[in-house]
């Protein structure tokens, strides 16, 4: 008499060893995602690959087995094959692929923090980044950005992170690095981006409603550039010259805006918000959310809530339209 296989088994099969590949194929999709660029997150990339290489010929031979079962139930081994299964399943071969795995683990830290970099300080606060440099001369005072990272490239850079409000997590995939945020610790990070490029950083961790749009555009540039771009942060705001960026510096004193917001030099030094003193020359508004473009503000301006609800700025639906485009003739002059 033969056996065939039963339909409902070969299915169950069938569907298990669908969802091994499509797991496997995760796995490989993810790590070919991951695009390093820097040092330290090629490591990384590096070892995830190495450990998936390993795991791909154990994985396999475990749904090998587990599909035989299922398709020919009627197959019995005998206690001396089963024994070694058992042995040589459930011992050796873990005992080997887990022993191959501690080999390939990188031991003691990364050999980069020896050169010397800029060192940057990075505040996180519900919902974006606060962002602090050196200043470009011995003595000057710190320069205060926000909610876009700017580092030289090819040199280390040492990141101290800190939180000021609740819990927050700071990860920068492209460069390798990460690190949980908990008020009242700092952390450091040195990482090294291998070129000019754009990459962007976010918070991991909950930190509240809008925990999922604080985003961190960061631009690694030629070392040049980026001591340029210092000084030019460093500078007082850009005096407001015609008449619609005067009324709507007016507005701004007026409405309150200066008691959250820093703008170096026209007599607003809030801290709640984001430092606006060179706002314009920053790619996104609300730390990634929208371009910086005068639509997004003047409707960031007045729908804030609408826009980020539970952001820390209310909406200021009051003004009026042309008030609102004072306003962002304004705060487009601050380059
Ligand atoms: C109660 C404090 C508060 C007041 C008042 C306030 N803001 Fe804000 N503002 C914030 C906070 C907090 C953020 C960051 C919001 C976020 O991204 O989560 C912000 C973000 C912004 C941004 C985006 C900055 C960036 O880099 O992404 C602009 C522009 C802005 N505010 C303009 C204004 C203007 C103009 C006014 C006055 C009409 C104003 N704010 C009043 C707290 C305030
Ligand atoms: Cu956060």
């Amino acid at each position: 008499m033969t056996i065939s296989p039963s339909p409902r088994a070969g299915g169950r099969a069938g569907a298990l060893l669908a969802l091994a590949a499509a797991m496997l194929a995760a796995g490989s999709s993810a790590a070919l995602a991951l695009e390093a660029a820097g040092p330290d997150a090629r490591e990384k990339l590096e070892l995830l690959r190495t450990a998936l290489w390993i795991a791909l010929p154990v994985a396999l031979l475990a749904t090998a087995a587990l599909a035989h079962a299922l398709l020919f139930p009627q197959h019995r081994l005998g206690p001396r094959a089963a024994r070694w299964m058992v042995v040589g399943g459930g011992l050796a071969l873990p005992g080997i692929a887990l022993t191959a795995m501690l080999l390939v683990l990188p031991r003691g830290p990364l050999p980069a923090a020896a050169e010397a970099g800029p060192t940057i300080e990075i505040v996180a606060r519900q919902f974006w980044w606060e962002i602090r440099y050196a200043g470009p001369a011995p003595g000057a005072p710190a320069v205060v950005t926000a909610n876009e990272l700017h580092i030289p490239a090819g040199v280390p850079v040492r990141l101290r992170l800190t939180s000021r409000d609740v819990i927050h997590g700071f990860a920068i995939p492209a460069l390798g690095g990460a690190a949980d945020l908990v008020p009242g610790r700092t952390e450091e990070l040195v990482l090294r981006a291998d070129a000019p490029g754009a990459f962007r950083a976010a918070c991991y961790a909950f930190c509240g409603v809008q925990h999922a749009h604080m985003a961190l555009p960061v631009l690694a540039m030629p070392r040049d550039e980026w001591q340029t771009w210092l000084r030019a942060q460093a500078a007082a705001a850009a005096a407001p010259q015609a008449g619609p960026a005067l009324q709507g510096r007016d507005i701004f004193i007026a409405s309150g805006c200066g008691s959250c917001h820093a703008v170096r030099g026209h007599g607003a030094d809030g801290e709640a918000g984001p430092d606006l003193t060179h706002f314009a020359s920053r790619e996104t508004i609300g730390a990634g959310m929208l371009p910086n473009t005068r639509a997004a503000l003047t409707g960031w301006i007045a729908a804030t809530q609408q826009i980020k609800p539970g952001a820390k700025m209310p909406s200021f639906h009051l003004l009026t339209g042309p008030e609102l485009h004072a306003l962002a003739t304004y705060l487009e002059g601050l380059r």
